[in-house]
């Protein structure tokens, strides 16, 4: 094992020592020259991500002192480096192991067991007295515009801050929620919050506005830490379930929390920058518009408003941002190592999912393409409903179910066999459902259709009278004798993918 790895050693303490490992492995560039947070971040970092280059640290934001940070993980590799591991199988390997664990059937199975009980413990998070986010503590005279916060693309409503971890707590429960929603800054003070209406800051926006409708519910943002609490406010996970924890198993180690200075909230110790404060029950705010995931710009919409009142910071904080925008970006790769981490997850609970797919055209919610290993009729229109009904998966527009045998990895393999395998009048299912906020489509924003495509073989008892044909495969016989002779006949046959 390399030395960073999970021999032993430590998690990465915070965004720095996450930077000094980047550093290290040539995956950082610095750069010194003055460039502008409106637009011009922007054009460098969507250039880089394109050309699969490496992270960026921005020295000399205009009119800003404070370091900016864009493309942290936007590559496969940055992501395993961020994971700690050489690819992600390995932990979707941790997952499945923990998903295994069973009931003990003996004393010898219960002793077994107890590493894996002591792992589990340790992904709890843990409160701290105090935190290097609270090194500079600031309850007035401050100003959001002496952070380098991006105005992204040329049509956006103005700076927004796009990869916060918003915590707030069920005003019912009292579990904590983290969850990643930009923030458009409205003046030095104030930021609109773009909870989506499904999600689970939302949720708890109208839990308390229940109980209180001209109260107010506490909100902290914390900006910047070690990528795996970076990861926190991303994550899909049920609602009520802390992301925190989560955090904790990916990094190996217990996140650590420390308690906020004006509001009833924790946040990461380690985080670079916190801004506390509340979001008005009564009070909503036109927010938007937006250049987005889609590759399209999100219009204006009606959202809560977060009110700052104190910002805690390191002594000199670096500035995490991502950019979002016409796909690839940065974003394909942390969602892809998450749908990765929870493949696991959802087929512990439908064990005939063989893979899935989300393509980064298909931008998470409009494509997913799914092999199942059918078993009885219907089978590929049950795995469509439960995919429409597993959390975030929701959302998604398109669904292509197809056999086992076939690679959803490969695009191309997909469009050929699926297209085969479909009498599209018989084998399209069309739903109506919530759909994503994003999704300038929509009959309606938030509720429109869905569409599933069965594309497995049919079977005679779903009704199929033909005989459905073999795919053509060379004998093995054939091909091993003109291997032998292959390089004798001497054809410059060019490598095809
Ligand atoms: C860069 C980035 C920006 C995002 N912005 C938003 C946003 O503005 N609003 C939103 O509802 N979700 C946004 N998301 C998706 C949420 O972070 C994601 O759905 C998360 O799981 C929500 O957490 P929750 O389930 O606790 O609500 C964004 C994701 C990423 C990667
Ligand atoms: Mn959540």
């Amino acid at each position: 094992m390399a030395g960073w790895e999970h021999g032993g050693a430590v998690a990465y303490r915070d965004l720095r020592d996450f930077l000094r490992k980047l550093e290290r492995e040539g995956e950082v560039k610095k750069i010194p020259a003055e460039i502008d947070p409106i637009l011009e971040i922007t054009e460098v970092t969507d250039r880089t991500v394109k050309a699969q280059g490496p992270a960026l640290v921005f020295e000399k934001p205009k009119g800003s002192r404070i370091h900016a940070v864009t493309n942290l993980v936007g590559s496969e590799r940055r992501i395993n480096l961020a994971l700690e591991v050489e690819s992600l199988d390995e932990v979707a390997d941790r997952v499945r192991s923990f998903l295994d664990l069973q009931v003990p059937q003996g004393l010898l199975d219960k002793v077994k067991m107890l590493p894996k009980l002591a792992e589990l413990g340790s992904f709890f998070p843990k409160t701290v007295r105090s935190g290097d986010c609270q090194e500079v503590v600031r309850t007035e005279g401050f100003s959001l515009f002496e952070f380098p916060i991006l105005q992204c693309w040329p049509q956006d409503g103005g700076r927004y801050i796009t990869w916060p971890m918003v915590i707030t707590k069920n005003p019912e429960t009292g579990k904590r929620n983290v969850g990643c929603y930009r923030m458009q800054v409205f003046d030095r003070k104030t930021t609109a919050m773009h909870w989506q209406t499904q999600k689970h800051g939302a949720e708890q926006f109208r839990a308390a506005r229940a109980k209180d409708p001209k109260g107010k519910l506490e909100v902290a943002v914390a900006i910047g830490a070690d990528p795996a609490t970076c990861f926190s406010g991303i994550l899909p996970v049920p609602p009520d379930l802390d992301e925190f924890l989560f955090s904790g198993f990916l990094r190996h180690e217990p996140v650590e929390l420390v308690a906020c200075k004006t509001v009833d909230l924790e946040v990461p110790a380690n985080a670079e920058i916190v801004l506390e404060g509340y979001v008005g029950l009564d009070e909503l705010r036109t927010e938007g518009p937006f250049g987005d995931h889609t590759g399209f710009y999100s219009l204006e919409g009606q959202y809560p408003v977060f009110h700052v009142q104190c910002i805690t910071h390191r002594k000199e904080p670096l500035y995490l941002t991502t950019i979002v925008g016409p796909p690839p970006q940065e974003d394909y790769f942390i969602g892809h190592a998450i749908e990765r981490c929870f493949l696991p997850v959802m087929k512990m609970q439908y064990p005939e999912i063989v893979d899935v797919a989300m393509p980064a055209e298909g931008i998470f919610q409009n494509l997913m393409i799914v092999s199942i290993r059918k078993s009885y009729p219907g089978h590929a229109r049950k795995v469509m409903n439960a995919i429409w009904s597993l959390g975030q998966a929701m959302f998604t527009k398109v669904v292509i179910v197809v056999d086992h045998d076939v690679d959803v990895q490969n695009p191309r393999e997909v469009a050929w066999k699926a297209l085969c395998a479909i009498d599209p009048e018989r084998d399209i299912q069309f739903v109506l459902g919530p759909v994503d906020t994003l999704d300038h489509a929509a009959r309606r924003q938030d509720f429109s259709s869905k569409m599933g495509i069965d594309a497995t073989r049919k079977w005679r008892e779903e009704g199929y009278t033909g005989i459905w044909p073999d795919e053509i495969k060379m004998n093995e016989a054939t091909k091993s004798r003109i291997d032998s002779i292959w390089n004798q006949l001497r054809i410059a046959a060019t490598k095809r993918d």
